[in-house]
């Protein structure tokens, strides 16, 4: 019952989110990265020395990674150079992890697209 209640208030309902906030600049956040189209900073609750989140700047329907469509290509593909940018800026490029939460059963909880780029120590494999 608990999960399924996590799972609703956690389901994609399209709702503005809290990284339209952190886009727009109401809220601050650390910056470590940004562009025109993408935006990268650092994870309010980190889970390695380096926890970045890349985010488009437009979400443009992309609340999820499930919700790709082909038109979706060209940021889907600037987000993931974008991590490779932040990778290199914080010096983790030899040994870093990009992981994209996808849904309430991998525990998603913006539903704004974003890639969470983890370094700066061993990483596990699996993932929990
Ligand atoms: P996910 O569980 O994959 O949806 O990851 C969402 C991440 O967003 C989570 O690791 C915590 C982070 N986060 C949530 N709210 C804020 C915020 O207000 N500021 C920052 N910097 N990160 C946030």
């Amino acid at each position: 019952e608990a999960a399924a209640r996590a799972a609703a208030v956690n389901a994609d309902s399209g709702a503005p989110t809290i990284f339209d906030k952190i886009i727009a600049k109401e809220i601050p956040s650390s910056i470590v990265y940004e562009d025109e189209k993408v935006l990268a900073f650092r994870d309010i609750d980190p889970q390695a020395p380096v926890h970045v989140l890349v985010i488009p700047k437009f979400r443009d329907g992309l609340t999820q990674l499930g919700k790709a469509e082909a038109r979706h290509g060209e940021i889907l593909g600037q987000l993931l150079y974008a991590a490779k940018i932040v990778a290199e800026k914080e010096g983790i490029l030899d040994g870093f992890r990009v992981v994209i939460n996808n849904g309430p059963e991998a525990c998603q909880s913006v539903y704004h697209l974003h890639l969470h780029v983890l370094g700066g120590r061993q990483m596990k494999w699996p993932p929990g």
